[in-house]
């Protein structure tokens, strides 16, 4: 089989819950405290890659991490009965969800040695997200062991590496040569700048990508002090086409000149600020769609909170009824990630490869989602009370519920990491 574009979503944890553990994230910050729903959280996420699967797209799933952690809580010398509230909700978090954060991926037709080069982020601005690469890394040496892909372990700290969501590929076809676009953000705002330009220079050396090929980029410092906490926030590519809010990058002139020379065939959809505030891009996550390849054109993969919103659904419509290349809207209800700031982008990791190569194990259809269904209505929490999370019998109905999962998928191997 050809090389096709394959989304593996994060299954929604047992542990989701609203815990306000990201500053500059405004929705997570907005929820704090609020009571969560994991069973319908999980069972939204389902939803999303059964609406995908019908779209006719390979569809994969991440598992979700061991939470709490207790290997993370052991470094810093104490158990999650012990440690004070802070650390207990930053062991806990579900934020292994959000895939598109889990790392960075150059398909084989990018790679010196034609492989498919991944490096697991190491998430370190966010305490709760420090500790997520081992178990990423973990899941990703077993779901890409052959030797068609090559999984690096993360960039070394201080640089933060938020994985995909501050990566962009464009390219005439998924499996054709494309451009690599590394965005970074500049230090000393009102909220952290998460991805740091020598991290995603080290990642583009690892991978072998031709330095002629690849752009850095600084995303505008007004974005993320609007909230753009990840490029993926107000921007999105797909093969050709580049869909980006007006005030994404710092410098758009001479990003996009770069753009056009290296791949004349680019199609720069830029939303203006006049039509779509930035605060209304954030709010709305227009940005966090997944933009995809169909038969027919491409489609964007939106959330709710999109159609909701005046402003950006009479845009999307305007686009769709004229030339534009974006063909078909098709909105998803996500709305559980969404109120931790994760919209229908975040929540999938893109590969280029060839479903041979990938251990089944972590490939779906809906046969494999009704039976992963109804382990979550089985076992999954129903709600999540912040205040509540020392409760011993709920931590034990997590761990529980991950390992019926995992029983389940014959992922046993990862019970630990
Ligand atoms: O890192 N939220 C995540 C959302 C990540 C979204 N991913 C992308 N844009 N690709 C974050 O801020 C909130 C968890 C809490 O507060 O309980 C959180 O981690």
């Amino acid at each position: 089989m050809t090389k096709v574009e394959i989304n593996f979503d994060g299954l929604i944890g047992p542990s989701h819950n609203f815990a306000g553990l990201s500053p500059g994230n405004l929705a997570a910050t907005q929820h704090a405290g609020q009571i969560a729903h994991p069973r319908a959280a999980a069972l939204q996420g389902i939803a999303k890659m059964r609406a995908n699967l019908d779209l006719g797209l390979v569809q994969g799933v991440l598992m979700p991490l061991a939470r709490p952690d207790h290997r993370w809580l052991e470094t810093l010398a104490t158990t999650y009965d012990d440690a004070p509230p802070h650390l207990r909700a930053q062991a806990l978090s579900a934020s292994a969800m959000w895939a598109a954060n889990a790392a960075t991926v150059s398909p084989a037709a990018d790679t010196r040695d034609r492989r498919c080069h991944l490096t697991v982020a190491n998430l370190l601005t966010m305490p709760h997200r420090s500790h997520e690469w081992q178990g990423t890394l973990a899941q990703l040496g077993t779901a890409f062991a052959n030797p068609a892909f090559v999984v690096h372990p993360p960039v070394p700290a201080p640089f933060g590496d938020e994985g995909a969501a501050n990566h962009m590929r464009l390219c005439a076809d998924h499996a054709e040569p494309g451009v690599e676009v590394f965005v970074y953000g500049k230090p000393g705002g009102r909220f952290p700048a998460r991805q740091h330009r020598d991290a995603s220079e080290a990642i583009a050396r690892a991978h072998g990508l031709d330095p002629a090929r690849t752009v850095f980029v600084q995303q505008s410092d007004i974005a993320i002090a609007a909230g753009a906490f990840h490029n993926d926030v107000v921007a999105v590519a797909n093969e050709r086409v580049l869909f980006a809010h007006e005030h994404a990058f710092e410098d758009k002139d001479a990003f996009y000149a770069d753009l056009r020379r290296l791949l004349p065939e680019v199609e720069i959809v830029e939303v203006p600020a006049d039509r779509v505030s930035l605060a209304d891009a954030i709010a709305s996550y227009l940005f966090n769609a997944q933009l995809v390849s169909l038969a027919d054109g491409m489609a964007l993969v939106l959330p709710e909170e999109a159609r909701a919103n005046a402003a950006v659904w009479s845009w999307l419509q305007t686009h769709v009824a004229g030339n534009g290349p974006i063909r078909h809207l098709h909105v998803v209800d996500v709305r559980e990630s969404m109120s931790n700031g994760g919209g229908p982008a975040c929540l999938r990791l893109r590969v280029v490869a060839d479903p041979a190569t990938v251990d089944p194990r972590f490939l779906v259809d809906h046969a494999k989602l009704d039976r992963i269904a109804a382990i979550v209505a089985a076992h999954w929490p129903e709600a999540i009370d912040p205040a509540s999370i020392g409760d011993a019998t709920l931590v034990a109905a997590i761990e529980a519920a991950r390992n019926a999962l995992l029983t389940e998928l014959d992922l046993v191997g990862l019970i630990y990491t």
